[in-house]
């Protein structure tokens, strides 16, 4: 198998999940947004975006989240839980997408995304609705993380990774995670994992465009 990645934000968060399981996948450094790129990706993802999970007889499969549940399953992992765990698995993936994950993404699009791909200047409009959603999601999980280590009661799973997978950089992205001390713990946690904090060690991975200042 072969996992197709850039240092985006959901790759990067497909390549720490694989490292992480040791799992048996030749990684492939892919644009597919690129000029002239779009034919020979869409037959893989129809969306073109990254990651991308193409087995052996050609056969794809995209989106972050089911390629862990790939890789996990494949690795004999509990780190995607199967069985009695897997609903509150479920509950923290898709209420972290909406909420949490989503905040990250929303304040993190106009300060580094916008700025490095030349779409626009900050939207002090949206920062402040992302701020807003993540200061309210923040909270919950401060609640939930200042009595345990890991969302799930049983150890970290792949819900910790989806929850973290824009934290990163999380200084340049502007997001005030410094101001919840359960969640900063339990984000050093995470980043203690070498498979987190240095996903494309000795990958082909080419640096993303720099973040240009506003003037
Ligand atoms: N919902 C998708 C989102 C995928 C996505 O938006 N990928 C972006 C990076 S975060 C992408 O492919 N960007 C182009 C690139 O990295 O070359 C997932 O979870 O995998």
């Amino acid at each position: 198998m072969k996992l197709l990645y850039s240092r985006n934000p959901n790759p990067r968060l497909a390549v720490a999940t694989a490292r992480h399981l040791q799992a048996p996948v030749e990684y492939e450094f892919a644009a597919p947004l690129a000029p002239g790129q779009a034919a020979r990706y869409r037959p893989l993802n129809p969306a073109l975006r990254l990651p991308i999970l193409v087995y052996d007889d050609g056969r794809s499969l995209w989106e972050a989240d089911a390629i862990a549940c790939r890789l996990s399953r494949e690795a004999g992992s509990s780190f995607w839980r199967s069985g009695a765990d897997e609903p509150a698995m479920i509950q923290w993936l898709s209420w972290g997408k909406q909420n949490f994950v989503r905040a990250c993404d929303m304040v993190r699009f106009e300060y580094v995304t916008k700025q490095r791909y030349g779409l626009g200047p900050v939207d002090a409009g949206e920062v402040q609705k992302g701020l807003e959603l993540f200061a309210e999601s923040a909270a919950l999980l401060e609640e939930q993380l200042s009595g345990r280590p890991w969302l799930l009661e049983d150890g970290m799973s792949y819900a910790d990774f989806r929850m973290a997978s824009f934290l990163p950089h999380h200084e340049q992205a502007g997001l005030p995670l410094d101001d919840h001390p359960a969640l900063r713990a339990w984000y050093a946690r995470i980043e203690a994992l070498p498979a987190w904090s240095d996903p494309f060690a000795g990958l082909d991975a080419p640096e993303l465009p720099p973040v240009a200042r506003e003037a």
